[in-house]
């Protein structure tokens, strides 16, 4: 099945509304003026919590062809959670997607696979795609391998998922996150491999061939064309070069 690619950036703690705005315009005029086809690439943006209305409004107002996420979710829908903003209010704001399980996420707040899994199924109840992080750190590279703890971190979260859910995973080795040292395009395409083989085996064929799998991690606009050849490479999860228009708008224009 021909899978749509999705390329998302990942803003991370940068830029606050007004910046979050004039970015989105300039990525709009310059995929504009590149001529860029949307029916077989979707462009989405993950801006901080506080930047999403800003976006929302500018993506309402000119039409503009973007998808919106959040960065984050809680895993409860509502009530005694000071800080904590509910899957709810992200469709609210017309989010379609939302990250979870970055490692940023994982190992600055310390969430585990079933803090994950809780997150994963709170975005599903609120009708949001989960575009679930996984990937190994250099120790884990160096003791257990490439794929093992990737493998581990989406079993977690696709034994109490359904076959009918929809989710994207995004395959982000951990020692290639802004180190400008990006995995190998065989590197990302034998990953992604395996954990297209991870949902055949625990769901089927049908979640296994609907299902988007990015790359992610120092992913560039030279870098980009290489890790679309892969076959169950989907799209990418870009962060740094994300928040560069020209360059993001590069990067959505690769050459499968
Ligand atoms: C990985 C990636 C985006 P960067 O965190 O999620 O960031 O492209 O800066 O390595």
């Amino acid at each position: 099945a021909a899978r749509r690619a999705l390329i998302a950036g990942n803003w991370k703690m940068n830029l606050d509304h007004l910046q979050s705005i004039a970015l989105v315009q300039k990525l709009a005029w310059t995929l504009k003026d590149r001529n860029f086809q949307s029916d077989t690439v979707e462009v989405a943006v993950f801006p901080p919590f506080t930047d999403l209305r800003s976006v929302q409004t500018l993506i309402a107002a000119d039409k503009l062809d973007f998808s919106l996420g959040g960065q984050d979710l809680s895993a409860h829908d509502s009530g005694a959670h000071t800080g904590d903003i509910s899957g709810s209010f992200l469709k609210a704001l017309a989010c379609d997607y939302v990250l979870v399980g970055h490692s940023e996420r994982r190992a600055n707040h310390s969430e585990t696979d079933q803090v994950c899994l809780a997150k994963v199924q709170a975005a599903l109840r609120h009708s949001l795609t989960p575009v679930l992080c996984v990937g190994e750190t250099a120790e884990d590279l160096e003791t257990v391998g490439q794929s093992a703890v990737p493998v581990a971190q989406l079993t977690a979260v696709l034994e109490g998922i359904s076959a009918e859910d929809e989710i994207v995973v995004a395959y982000e080795p951990v020692w290639a996150i802004g180190s400008g040292t990006p995995a190998t395009a065989e590197q990302a395409q034998e990953v992604c491999g395996v954990l297209r083989d991870t949902i055949r085996t625990l769901h089927g064929d049908e979640q296994a061939d609907r299902t988007r799998i990015l790359y992610g991690g120092s992913v560039k606009s030279s870098n980009i064309a290489g890790f679309m050849r892969g076959a169950d490479v989907d799209g990418a999860l870009v962060g740094g070069a994300s928040l560069d228009s020209e360059e993001f708008a590069a990067i959505a224009q690769f050459e499968k």
